[in-house]
C-alpha cells in the first residue's frame, strides 16, 4: 500500500488511464463520471504532428478576449467562449468561424487536422464523430491554443454556460480534447481536481474572468499530467482543471469540445 493511499482515501472513479486508442469504455466512463481523463500517446503520427506544428509556427496567433482571459492565452482559430453573450452564441461567432476556416485552409496542409483527430477518436465508437451544428450551421471544428502562461482553474460545461442546447442535438455529456503539438521543457502540466462546480464556488471566482482562485478546489484529490508531443488527452471538463505556466518552448495543442449527443453521435466544436 502506498503512503498516499494510507493517508488520503483515493476515489477509484477518479483516475487517469493511458491506452493505445480511445475505446467505447473510455468514452462511457468519462461520460458517466467514472474516470477523470484518458491519454493516448501518438494518436496522430509524429510526422503529421510535426507538419501541423511547422505550419502553425509560421502563422500569427491571436489572443483570447483579454478582459476574460488573464494571463493571456493565444489561439489560432475560433472558440465559442469569445462569442457568448447572455448565455447564447452571438452572431459574431459565424463570420469569425468562417475566417478561421479560411485561415486553416491557407496553412496548405493536405488534410484537415481536426478531421484526423475526429477519425482517430472515433475508431472504436459505433456512432459518428462529427462537427456539431446550430440551426443547421456547422460550428468551427476546433482551435490551436497556446497557454504559455497557463490556464486558470476553471471548468467547461456548455449546459451551464449556454441557455438551452448549444447544438441542434441535445448533449448528455461533454469532454475536452487536446492533442499536444509542442511542449515546453518545464511546466505546462495539466492539473485536474476531483471537484465539480457548486453554487458556493462563485465566491472564489476571479473578477470578470473565466477562472477561479485555486482555493476553490480546497484539498480535493488531483491528478497532474505532463503532456507529451503527439499525445491526446480526453478529460471530463466538469472537473475543475488548470494548466501550469510553461518555460522553455511553446505549448501548442489542437483542442476542441466534444459532446455525447442523445443520438449516440459524438459532436465537436471549437
Ligand atoms: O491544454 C490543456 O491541457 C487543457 C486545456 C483546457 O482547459 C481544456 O481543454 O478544457
Ligand atoms: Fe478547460
Amino acid at each position: 500500500m502506498s503512503a498516499h493511499s494510507q493517508a488520503v482515501p483515493h476515489d477509484p472513479h477518479f483516475s487517469v488511464v493511458s491506452a493505445p486508442a480511445f475505446t467505447r469504455e473510455h468514452i462511457a466512463d468519462l461520460a458517466a463520471g467514472r474516470r477523470a481523463a484518458v491519454r493516448v500517446p501518438g494518436l496522430l503520427p509524429a510526422t503529421t504532428c510535426a507538419e501541423i506544428l511547422r505550419a502553425l509556427e509560421a502563422s500569427p496567433f491571436e489572443a483570447y478576449g483579454r478582459q476574460r482571459v488573464q494571463p493571456p492565452v493565444m489561439r489560432f482559430g475560433v472558440g465559442v467562449s469569445d462569442h457568448r453573450t447572455d448565455g447564447t452564441l452571438a452572431d459574431s461567432y459565424w463570420p469569425a468561424a468562417e475566417a478561421a476556416r479560411n485561415a486553416w485552409d491557407q496553412l496548405g496542409l493536405p488534410y484537415d487536422p481536426f478531421t484526423l483527430c475526429r477519425e482517430a477518436l472515433g475508431v472504436n465508437w459505433p456512432g459518428a464523430v462529427a462537427v456539431g451544428r446550430q440551426d443547421g450551421r456547422e460550428l468551427a471544428p476546433g482551435v490551436a491554443r497556446e497557454p504559455n502562461y497557463g490556464f486558470q482553474v476553471h471548468f467547461d460545461e456548455a449546459l451551464r454556460e449556454f441557455r438551452g442546447d448549444l447544438l441542434d442535438s441535445p448533449l448528455v455529456a461533454q469532454f475536452a480534447f487536446n492533442l499536444y503539438l509542442s511542449v515546453p521543457k518545464t511546466g505546462g502540466e495539466t492539473v485536474i481536481w476531483r471537484h465539480r462546480w457548486h453554487p458556493a464556488d462563485e465566491s472564489h471566482r476571479l473578477p470578470q474572468s473565466y477562472g477561479y482562485s485555486e482555493t476553490v478546489v480546497g484539498d480535493a484529490e488531483s491528478a497532474e499530467i505532463t503532456p507529451a508531443i503527439g499525445e491526446a488527452l480526453l478529460l471530463d471538463p466538469r472537473n475543475f482543471h488548470a494548466v501550469r505556466p510553461s518555460e522553455g518552448g511553446r505549448r501548442i495543442a489542437l483542442g476542441f469540445s466534444m459532446g455525447l449527443s442523445i443520438t449516440g453521435d459524438l459532436l465537436t466544436w471549437g
